[in-house]
């Protein structure tokens, strides 16, 4: 466990991480609130599992926090056996492709830690490097001011990422946008079944 982990929570032994699956563009949304603040819906599902593993800790007498935002959780979703670095910088598993929120709780249970991932599953594939519109992804490296996730929560943007943002960031309403996915959408790993849920 990281220094980082045991300064905030000295009681930490160890770190539950788990996914939480983007099955539509629904889960794909991001909402600016009043006070100017972005929300995200699609990671409503994941405060909720962590609230009941707490739960569960706590009552059978162990301490339990939600792990903190800002931690690298993708490096410990590899150690945990989650999936893999993708060369579009996000984790990869087989299953469910790079589809995939991270949420993570800490305790002071000691568990016993799983196996890390150790494939590599992009292989020598690139889709999602040429397909990026931004051409933000080298590979494993995203530049994450050119992305346009980060573009579109600029106060504001120039003509030209404008005219990106109405293409690949449509607005559902006013203030509600379904975020860029297209190095996720071109992915091999992406079912055929994930890529109809669209909104556009
Ligand atoms: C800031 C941020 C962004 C920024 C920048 C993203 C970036 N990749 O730099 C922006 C706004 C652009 C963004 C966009 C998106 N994000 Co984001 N984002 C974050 C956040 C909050 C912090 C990431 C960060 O900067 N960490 C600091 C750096 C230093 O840590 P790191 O990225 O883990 O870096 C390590 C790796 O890069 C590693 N590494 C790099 N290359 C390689 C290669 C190999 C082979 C190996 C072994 C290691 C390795 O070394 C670094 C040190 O450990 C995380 C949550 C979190 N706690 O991680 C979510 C997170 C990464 N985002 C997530 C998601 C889902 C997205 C989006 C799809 C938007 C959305 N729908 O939510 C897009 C995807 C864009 C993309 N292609 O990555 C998920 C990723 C889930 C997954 N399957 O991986 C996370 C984990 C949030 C979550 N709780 O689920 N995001």
């Amino acid at each position: 466990m990281s220094k980082k982990i045991r300064s905030g929570a000295p009681w930490a032994k160890s770190i539950i991480v788990f996914t939480i699956e983007s099955t539509d563009d629904a889960d794909e949304l991001a909402v600016k609130r009043k006070d100017g603040q972005w929300d995200y819906p699609g990671y409503t599902p994941s405060y909720v599992i962590q609230r009941d593993i707490i739960i569960e800790l706590n009552g059978k007498g162990f301490k339990a926090a939600v792990l903190p935002e800002l931690v690298p959780i993708k490096r410990i979703a590899v150690l945990a056996g989650i999936g893999a670095y993708a060369k579009n910088s996000m984790i990869i598993s087989p299953k469910n492709g790079l589809w995939l929120r991270l949420a993570g709780v800490i305790t002071d249970c000691v568990l016993e830690p799983d196996k890390s991932f150790e494939e590599d599953i992009c292989k020598d594939c690139e889709r999602c490097i040429r397909a990026c519109p931004v051409n933000a992804i080298e590979p494993y490296v995203l530049d994450s001011l050119k992305c346009l996730v980060h573009v579109m929560e600029i106060e504001n943007p120039d003509a030209t990422k404008k005219n990106l943002l109405i293409r690949y960031t449509p607005n559902l309403t006013p203030n509600t946008y379904r975020m860029c996915t297209v190095c996720q959408m071109i992915c091999p790993f992406t079912s055929i079944e994930r890529k109809r849920k669209v909104l556009r």
